[in-house]
């Protein structure tokens, strides 16, 4: 039974959605999804905690998702938003594609990339996410 595990580290220069006087209060959301051509099989969501007024949050939180047997078509969709009174902000996205990035069984791959525009939600090209993933079979 493998194991997926995603430590987030850091984001920086996100879009400062409340205001110059009052940053974002960001937090990421990871969904893991095997991406078929038919079916989709979920393989489970996971959310970091928010982190209060800042363009620049550290995390060093890690996630664990169980039961993926295989890297196969699974997709890690990283989702950034600033926690809002009513509806959250859209702050950025990455999708990885985990059966191309070629992961040493048992070896942590860093990440450091840009994201890219999520929907209408405010955006920043200088945002950048920092995290590290690793398989375990
Ligand atoms: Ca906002
Ligand atoms: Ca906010």
């Amino acid at each position: 039974m493998g194991v997926v595990t995603v430590v987030l580290e850091k984001m920086s220069h996100l879009k400062d959605t409340d205001g110059a006087m009052n940053h974002p209060d960001p937090y990421v959301t990871f969904h893991l999804e095997e991406d078929n051509i038919i079916l989709d099989k979920n393989l489970g969501k996971q959310q970091s905690s928010t982190k209060k007024c800042t363009c620049n949050p550290t995390y060093n939180e890690t996630f664990t998702f169980n039961n993926v047997d295989s890297l196969k078509n699974v997709v890690l969709m990283v989702r950034v938003f600033d926690e809002d009174f009513g509806r959250d902000d859209a702050m950025g996205k990455l999708r990885i594609k985990l059966d191309e990035e070629a992961l040493t069984p048992g070896e942590f791959k860093n990440f450091n990339q840009k994201l890219e525009k999520s929907g209408k939600g405010m955006f920043s090209r200088d945002a950048r996410i920092e995290l590290k993933i690793k398989y375990d079979q």
